[in-house]
């Protein structure tokens, strides 16, 4: 072995001693593909289609990330998992980032050894009963039963909630999100504890006759739903949250999937920024000039997004509210691409 071998040899052997990970981004272009943390099936934020295709405002940030990468929103890999196993599987390497339904806490973006990359969806937590419960208010909920989905933040903030409020529960934990369902279909609790999307994609797609059940007007907490990658790779953690910025950016200047192509041509310079015709967004990043436009000529902007998976375009018809653009009174603002 020459000296020169030897030498790097050792600075691997060291940087492994160390945990050193290897850069995501490399990892990633020589996986060939995006490795996704997503559940393991809720509707209109990751779940597969009736082709087997993993759809959902989630695996569009996926999507956008891996065609900001390769230039290809298909070259992903989904690993479904349940609330328990995620921070696992991305702190062991097993997928590069979390694109579920994952709020946003100080303990998580710290003593987990992760940290959020954005937020791509604004909650709170509510409850979902049956209406032959006769309860319109959370105020009511006092001695009910109330199911709640383990490795959830929803365990403590309901804690949080009940002691606060001097509300008497008693908390039905499973581990699995289909196990938990069905014990609430089954009458096994009176309540379903989880975000209010969590609670509007079971009743439309989980719950047999969905207008037998109802969403109580409260919210009890902020649950910021957020991208997680690992500590410790500020390369990758730029990839994914500008990745998602660009979505959000590409609404508020009105360019979607339909117009890209024709907007290129647009005389504005922050589009012209966007969509790489003035370049040097893409090579900050380590990525191709046209990452953001392949963006959103495949996946689309956040607004598209939004409408086709959770939206008036979906089962789920849920509101923009506070995930509207800031131009609507909304708390979506882009960070400038410039
Ligand atoms: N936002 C909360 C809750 C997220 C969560 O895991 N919710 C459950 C209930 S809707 C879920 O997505 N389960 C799907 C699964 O385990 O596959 C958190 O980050 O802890």
């Amino acid at each position: 072995m020459n000296i020169a071998k030897g030498l790097v040899g050792a600075a691997l052997l060291m940087a492994a001693a160390q945990g050193a990970q290897a850069a995501t981004l490399d990892v990633v272009r020589q996986r060939g593909a995006v490795a996704c943390g997503t559940t393991t099936g809720f509707a209109g934020f990751s779940a597969p289609d009736a082709q087997g295709k993993w759809q959902g405002l989630d695996v569009d940030l996926c999507r956008a990330i891996a065609a900001a990468v390769f230039g290809d929103a298909d070259k992903i890999k989904v690993v479904p998992l349940n609330s328990q196993q995620r921070f696992t599987a991305l702190q062991s390497g097993e997928v590069d980032v979390l694109t579920r339904n994952t709020t946003v806490t100080q303990q998580r973006d710290t003593a987990l050894g992760i940290i959020h990359a954005g937020v791509n969806f604004y909650d709170g937590q509510g409850f979902l009963v049956p209406k032959s419960l006769g309860v319109k208010s959370a105020k009511e909920i006092n001695g009910a039963t109330i199911c709640l989905q383990t490795g959830t933040s929803n365990e403590n903030t309901l804690a949080d909630w009940a002691r606060a409020n001097n509300v008497s529960y008693k908390p039905v934990v499973i581990e699995t999100f289909n196990e938990v369902v069905n014990a609430f279909a089954a009458g096994r609790c009176d309540v379903f504890s989880t975000d209010a999307s969590g609670l509007a994609s079971i009743r439309i797609s989980k719950l047999q006759n969905p207008d037998d059940y109802v969403v109580l007007p409260e919210i009890i907490s902020k649950e910021p739903l957020g991208p997680f990658v690992r500590q410790g790779d500020d390369a990758w953690l730029n990839v994914v949250r500008w990745s998602l910025s660009a979505m959000i950016e590409a609404e508020e200047y009105g360019v979607s999937s339909k117009n890209v192509d024709e907007q290129a041509k647009s005389a504005n310079p922050n589009i012209k920024r966007i969509l790489g015709v003035i370049p040097g967004s893409g090579a900050n990043l380590g990525l191709d000039e046209k990452w953001a436009y392949n963006i959103i000529k495949q996946v689309g902007n956040y607004g598209e997004s939004f409408e086709r998976n959770v939206g008036q375009g979906s089962p789920l018809k849920i509101q923009r509210g506070l995930n509207a653009q800031w131009t609507q009174g909304g708390l979506m603002y882009a960070l400038p691409i410039r």
